[in-house]
């Protein structure tokens, strides 16, 4: 017996007392959040497995081959054969691995400096990624409807090009570039692509299966060499869960690094012990949905949408920025500076994100959040405005 500080009683008070001062999902309250409450099957199947790592994949064998398992399941969803990839700990992480493989892949034959084409709707984790790998950042205009401009596109490519970033549910809100049209300019410069579609990846795929829209953005587009799909997302697996994949494995073979004495050789991801608990967690959704379930889910979150946005352009002196295209809305009021409307509904318990260009209180609708949150969150913001 080993001798103890405290027992488990006051632990676990002690950690019930941090709990409770935590915000809950199922409080319907979050509102700002691109993560959600985790399904219970990936809870179980996560225990199961939270002793495995994947940083040596020998010991853990079925581990491995589950997460093979997965990014073949995730490959087949974005209309790819042979794409290969790993469970990684979020969005930030595939976009650096992204970033690093399309460097070593340009550095082959140019020594200078390499260049990113971005929009300025990317996500935070491509500044880290670029100031990491010492990346110069091009920023691509945006057209009137908040996506990359690409009309621009082409004469931002020069011979330094290193990639080109376009997204799949933009962070702010949640709008998906003409990738069709910026994958075609990409191949017949030879550039690489990299579409980050944290957000979108799971959202997209199930809303053209039911034909509810006809987005292209993965691997059917001829130029696209990686996608960032997070499970953590829409996907509604347990932090910390995203996924890198990229079209050839030749491109992931890039990240190669020897580790001479584990079970397994080689890694190519930037975490080394990492856990396989996440990839479990998305083994089991992935195969307990399917196409069906997750279609159900993501349409109650898209019909939610819909609602709030024909809600909030009924109301006086809202302005809706965009048409919602997944389940971000972004919207501000006339008269009222969006960090005061942040205050008072903060004030009421509500917690939204804004925006910044332009500012406006963002809403991210994920499956936690039901009518009577909206209904609820709308007669709130009524009161608020009309107090104004
Ligand atoms: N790419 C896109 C398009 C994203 O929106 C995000 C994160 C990332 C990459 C990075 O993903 P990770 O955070 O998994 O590394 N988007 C969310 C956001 O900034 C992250 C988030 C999630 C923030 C939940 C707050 C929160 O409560 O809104």
């Amino acid at each position: 017996m080993f001798k103890k500080t405290h027992d488990q009683k006051y632990i676990f008070e002690k950690l019930e007392s941090f709990h409770q001062m935590d915000m809950t999902y199922d409080s319907g309250r979050i509102l700002g959040s691109m993560c959600t409450k985790p399904d219970p099957i990936a809870l179980e199947a996560f225990r199961m497995f939270t002793e495995t790592n994947l940083g040596d994949g020998g010991l853990f064998k079925g581990t491995s081959m589950m997460e093979d398992e997965v990014i073949s399941s995730l490959s087949r969803l974005l209309h790819s054969s042979e794409a290969c990839g790993h469970i990684v700990t979020g969005g930030t992480e595939a976009n650096i691995m992204a970033m690093c493989a399309a460097k070593y892949i340009f550095q082959e034959d140019n020594e200078d400096t390499p260049e990113v084409i971005l929009p300025r709707t990317a996500h935070f984790s491509f500044k880290k990624a670029c100031s990491m790998l010492s990346l110069k950042t091009v920023e691509v205009p945006l057209n009137d409807e908040y996506k990359i401009d690409t009309t621009a596109l082409e004469d931002c490519i020069t011979d330094n090009t290193m990639a080109i970033v376009a997204i799949a549910g933009s962070t702010e809100f949640g709008l998906v570039d003409d990738i069709h049209e910026i994958s075609k300019i990409a191949h017949s410069n030879d550039v690489y692509l990299h579409v980050d579609a944290a957000l979108g990846g799971f959202i997209i795929p199930f809303l053209n299966y039911r034909n509810k829209t006809r987005l292209n953005f993965d691997f059917k587009c001829k130029g696209v060499s990686s996608i960032t799909l997070d499970p953590h997302k829409m996907g509604l697996a347990p932090v910390p869960a995203g996924g890198i994949l990229f079209r050839e494995k030749k491109y992931l073979d890039k990240l190669a690094i020897d580790a001479p004495y584990l079970t397994k050789n080689v890694q190519t991801t930037i975490v080394g012990t990492r856990t396989g608990a996440t990839t479990a967690a998305t083994w089991a959704l992935i195969n307990y949905y399917g196409m069906d379930g997750y279609a159900d889910i993501v349409e109650g979150s898209i019909n939610l949408t819909g609602y709030t946005y024909n809600k909030l352009r009924q109301m006086k002196n809202v302005n809706v920025i965009v048409k919602p295209e997944l389940n971000v809305i972004a919207f501000n009021v006339d008269d009222m500076k969006v960090n005061v409307l942040k205050e008072e509904l903060f004030k009421k318990g509500w917690r939204v994100s804004n925006t910044v260009k332009p500012y406006a209180i963002r809403l991210v609708l994920m499956p936690h959040v039901k009518r009577e949150h909206i209904d609820e969150f709308l007669s709130d913001l009524e009161e608020i405005i009309g107090g104004s």
